[in-house]
């Protein structure tokens, strides 16, 4: 049996694990625990979690045709888009483009994207962008993805993410795993932490910013750092709109929130207010702030704030003496910020302290209301290496921490660490693993709810160094799962991984339910188009075929087709040179995983047409000549025949 079990081992997953200082005998008898297959009722297929299925497995975990156990949301940092992976496997299944320009989808470039983007520009965004020729920002640096919270468990219906290049949040809708929606935030610059409300439910979306500016930053008076302020922002995630913001002492980094909805908690590295290294890391503590959530509406309801760029401002800084923060010291330039799922302790970790602060979060009504010294919070600051940046949870008590510079995950238990506080003899370490290399974020499958578990740990590691083929100067990063279910972490599997996830979280397919596999023809993100449609009075629900040429505008020309594989209703259509083109599709076909595309040659226009969906796309027909259209998603035997041309006749000299 255990030989059999060690050939059925990838040659990878036993060099991994003889890396990370495990034995492999140890490995095969971990992956041999468990027997279990669980059914997944709406796909009637099976997920393996048997010791065999995963030994058997490609990519070191899941056998093909099996589903994974998880989803796993993953952030992609520059890359600007969130990825979905499964979990254990560490396949990629899908990239959802929310901030970034995609070739493939169109994302950035449709119309509905664009709409997208536009509707919650600020006006001095937009007169930027017009003033560089362009109507969005490109690029974008997602680090961190929530999923909406209902009583402190996952709910399904939103993901939410930051943007720390230009300052925005987005909501991705879990039914169709699109981008919805993006806020700009006014005032803060620089959107880092962000975190959902976690009860009752999220209606608020907590969000960090990270950069200190002037907040009326014109130009004038630009040294003077008495005008520089950070922002704190609660958006109110269902109207999708700024609530309120508090101006704070320090920056922000991580985030996040109770499960009682009274606080949201925020790590600052630069309590300094320095502008420059040394500055920033020169005293011996920084801290967290603690926002007071009852006490910031009450002040808003009453009217008592500021209005800043049309949002309604509190000030919770420290000479502000106010009922909104409290700021609780913690030593040196802290970085992670996560409240375990036990209900009680936040844990922020040190950076360039070798410590974990544990924060009693039931006491923070001592500090607001009785005056309670803000350190009577912590409850233990447990030593546990170099460069701990995050923690995660599971369900038994315990806490890993990534180690940035020890290249290490320390597993260790809260209540032994507040006994040792305590002075009790006890060690609250209880092991320790090496990874590969120097770890950001880690995640077990929904540590961060109510709901953890004691299955999986990912490990976000910043460097993979000689664990691939070598790429180029430029390598991957290295996200690896970890068997975190018995006493001892079991290194499974490396994930190389491209630009440059810092976060991610695996969620219960359970959870996720609600995903369609076809549009709704009358889902909200082509109302827009089906309008223009009607007003048109073009029914693109049935087969369509029409070139409009706009009215009052007669430079504007809508052409409407329908996609049915393999044809498109037009298989040619004319237009003038310096018409202003805009090209919708309505995909008639209904069949699961059937999208279409369109594609003009030589026109830099692209898009994405999934089953049910009626997709969009503008641009300007500036070239006389023949331009072939065609659908880009391989989609039939005759998917290369799937084409037409585009006729652009030579304006009249
Ligand atoms: S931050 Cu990247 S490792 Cu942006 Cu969550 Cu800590
Ligand atoms: Cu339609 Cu390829
Ligand atoms: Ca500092």
């Amino acid at each position: 049996m255990e030989s059999t079990e060690n050939k059925g081992l990838s040659r990878r997953s036993l060099l991994g694990a003889t890396a990370g200082g495990m034995a492999a005998g140890t490995l095969a008898g971990r992956l041999a625990l468990g027997t279990a297959t669980v059914g997944l009722g709406a796909t009637g297929a099976t997920v393996a979690t048997s010791g065999a299925a995963l030994a058997a497995g490609v990519e070191g975990a899941v056998a093909p045709g099996q589903l994974d156990q998880y989803y796993g949301f993953w952030s992609s940092g520059q890359s600007g888009e969130m990825r979905i992976l499964g979990v254990p496997s560490m396949r990629e299944l899908m990239r959802v483009p929310v901030f970034n320009r995609c070739s493939a989808t169109g994302w950035g470039q449709t119309n509905e994207s664009l709409a997208v983007h536009e509707r919650s520009m600020t006006e001095k965004t937009k007169q930027y962008l017009a003033a560089n020729g362009k109507r969005i920002h490109d690029n974008g640096d997602l680090h961190h993805v929530h999923m909406s919270f209902t009583d402190g468990k996952y709910d399904g219906r939103f993901l939410f993410m930051n943007d720390k290049a230009n300052t925005r949040i987005a909501r991705v809708r879990c039914d169709v795993m699109k981008c919805d929606a993006i806020l700009e935030i006014p005032n803060a610059k620089s959107i880092h932490g962000l975190r959902p409300q976690k009860f009752p439910r999220s209606n608020y979306v907590f969000c960090n910013g990270e950069d200190e500016a002037p907040l009326i930053n014109d130009g004038e008076d630009m040294e003077n750092l008495s005008n520089y302020v950070n922002i704190f922002t609660a958006v109110d995630a269902d109207k999708w709109d700024v609530a309120w913001q508090v101006k704070v002492s320090g920056n922000l980094d991580n985030c996040d929130a109770d499960y009682e909805g009274k606080w949201a908690f925020s790590t600052s590295y630069n309590s300094e207010m320095g502008m420059t290294l040394a500055e920033m890391t020169e005293a011996e503590m920084d801290h967290i702030v603690v926002f007071n959530i009852a006490e910031i509406e009450k002040a808003i309801a009453a009217g008592h704030f500021e209005e800043i760029n049309g949002v309604k401002v509190v000030d919770g800084r420290k000479e502000a003496n106010s009922a909104f923060t409290r700021y609780i010291p913690i030593a040196n330039n802290p970085h992670g910020c996560n409240m375990a799922p036990d209900r009680k302790h936040l844990c922020v970790a040190g950076k360039l302290s070798p410590t974990v602060t544990v924060v009693d979060v039931t006491k923070f009504d001592d500090i607001f209301n009785k005056g309670a010294d803000p350190r009577s919070c912590v409850v233990a600051e447990p030593e546990l290496g170099l460069g701990p940046l995050h923690t995660a949870f599971d369900g038994r008590g315990n806490a890993y921490t990534s180690l940035f510079l020890d290249s290490q995950v320390v597993k260790w238990n809260i209540e032994d660490a507040i006994k040792a506080y305590k002075g009790e003899k006890v060690d609250p370490i209880k092991d320790k693993l090496d990874v590969h290399y120097q770890p950001g974020h880690l995640k077990t499958v929904m540590g961060e709810t109510l709901d953890a578990r004691n299955d999986w740990l990912v490990c976000l590691c910043k460097f993979s160094k000689d664990r691939f083929l070598n790429v180029g100067p430029l390598k991957p990063e290295n996200d690896q799962l970890i068997d975190i279910s018995g006493d001892k972490m079991v290194l499974v599997h490396d994930g190389p991984t491209f630009a440059e996830p810092h976060d991610a979280i695996s969620v219960d397919p359970t959870i996720l339910s609600n995903i369609k596999s076809v549009w709704d023809r009358n889902d909200p993100m082509w109302a827009g188009t089906r309008k223009q449609a009607e007003a048109d009075g073009v029914n693109i629900d049935d087969w369509c075929d029409q070139v409009i040429r706009d009215k009052e505008d007669p430079t504007k020309v809508r052409v409407y087709m329908t996609s049915v594989a393999p044809n498109f209703s037009l298989e040619s259509f004319t237009v003038n040179e310096g018409d202003h083109v805009t090209v919708i599709i309505s995909n008639q076909d209904e069949v699961d995983d059937l999208t279409h595309g369109f594609t003009i040659g030589n026109h830099g226009v692209a898009m994405e047409v999934a089953p049910q969906a009626t997709a969009s796309i503008s641009f300007v027909a500036a070239k006389p000549g023949v331009y072939w259209y065609y659908c880009q998603w391989f989609c039939h035997a005759l998917h290369m025949e799937m084409r037409g041309r585009m006729f652009v006749t030579p304006k009249a000299a």
